[in-house]
């Protein structure tokens, strides 16, 4: 009998101490960030996904505490080196996943546990996504954002 064990993190790098930095510098050789993206997971009292910070900027309060109207309050941030940093502050494993708008796949994450964080390091050229976790039916129930990618995107510069 094989046990196996799901690490949190995700693609590539992951974040090791308990409070990780999420503008750690990528290691060398890897291609430089231009967003980072802090995302706020949770599952109470809704399963909410929201961006807490983009590029060092607090942005908790462009949302409202409606998590099923996600898809008419987009997420925008220009296209490049993007690191969406996971800060799961639930009860609850969650995960992380970009797909495009017909439901593929781009990249995800593992699971990451509650009141654990991870990351997802991905290069996005501009158009339209949607983020979510992808776990049981947490997408169904909130964690579940429209993402536009676009040059004209007004987020400082990292
Ligand atoms: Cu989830």
């Amino acid at each position: 009998m094989t046990a196996l064990f799901v690490v949190v993190g995700c693609s590539g790098s992951s974040p090791s101490a308990d409070e990780a930095d999420p503008y750690a510098a990528v290691a060398a050789g890897e291609t430089a960030l231009d967003v980072v993206v802090v995302i706020e997971q949770q599952n109470n009292p809704t399963f909410d996904l929201k961006a807490r910070e983009i590029n060092r900027t607090d942005v908790s309060g462009d949302w409202d505490a409606d998590s099923s109207n996600n898809l008419d309050e987009p997420l925008i941030i220009p296209p490049g080196q993007i690191r969406f940093f996971l800060d799961n502050v639930g009860t609850l494993a969650h995960a992380f996943q970009v797909r495009d708008l017909k439901g593929e796949s781009i990249a995800k994450t593992r699971n990451v546990g509650p009141l654990k964080q991870g990351e997802l390091i991905v290069n996005l050229q501009p158009g339209e996504y949607d983020i979510l976790c992808q776990l049981s039916d947490h997408a169904k129930r909130g964690s579940l954002r429209r993402l536009i990618v676009d040059a004209a995107a007004d987020v400082p510069a990292l």
